[in-house]
């Protein structure tokens, strides 16, 4: 796990299949800090073939790569990293599957989960959704208030990364709410230059 400020996300939701490579190409000469691949309604085998697509490409830019959801091919494929849901079982049961050399990270949406995923031992987390998102449909949004504790009580110790209708325009509210890391994954994945809207994210997230 880094000190990144900016987590990217290359979401299958937004960018097709052969355009993968080249997009997280430009997250990473954005400066992108982590990648994550997210493939809500993909089956295994694409999956499996976009991430070891992208794994290199991380790996070339000091990035660690992040797989949602697949605890099994997180580890099968060298993933650095694996991230899962409230829904996805126990920390223990997802390093039953992964062993101790990837880092896990929670989804959280309320600061007693935030503080439940820093108590189970989560190694990072992402809070939110801030607002709403069609990234997200139908996840009730949790705004901004819990930021300040949240980052005090949880970001404090491990990274922890607010998500969700984040964009270059909500995002000087957000931090002015408290938060120190994001995620964006819509904002930058239909920016018409994906490699400069990435740039300036990182740029407003520095101190
Ligand atoms: N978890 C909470 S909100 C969200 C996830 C995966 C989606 C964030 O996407 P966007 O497009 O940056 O709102
Ligand atoms: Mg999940």
């Amino acid at each position: 796990m880094n000190n990144a400020r900016l987590y990217a996300i290359l979401d299958l939701g937004y960018v097709a299949e052969e355009n993968a490579e080249s997009v997280t190409a430009s997250l990473l000469a954005g400066g992108a800090g982590l990648l994550q691949l997210r493939a809500k309604n993909q089956d295994l085998a694409t999956i499996e073939r976009v991430a070891r697509r992208l794994l290199p490409l991380c790996r070339q830019a000091g990035v660690p790569f992040v797989l949602n959801d697949h605890a099994a091919l997180a580890a099968t494929i060298g993933a650095d990293g694996l991230h899962i849901g409230q829904d996805d079982g126990s920390l223990a049961d997802a390093r039953k599957i992964v062993g101790s050399d990837l880092f896990i990270g929670r989804s959280t949406h309320s600061l007693d989960q935030a503080r439940a995923a820093l108590a189970e031992g989560f190694d990072c987390i992402g809070f939110g959704p801030l607002f709403p998102t069609p990234t997200k449909a139908g996840r009730p949004s949790i705004g901004l208030q819990d930021i300040v504790a949240m980052e005090r009580e949880v970001g404090s110790k491990i990274p922890a990364f607010c998500i969700g209708g984040i964009t270059p325009e909500t995002l000087p509210q957000v931090l002015a709410a408290g938060a120190r890391r994001v995620v964006i994954v819509s904002a930058l994945l239909t920016a018409a230059d994906i490699r400069a809207a990435t740039a300036e994210a990182v740029l407003a997230l520095r101190d």
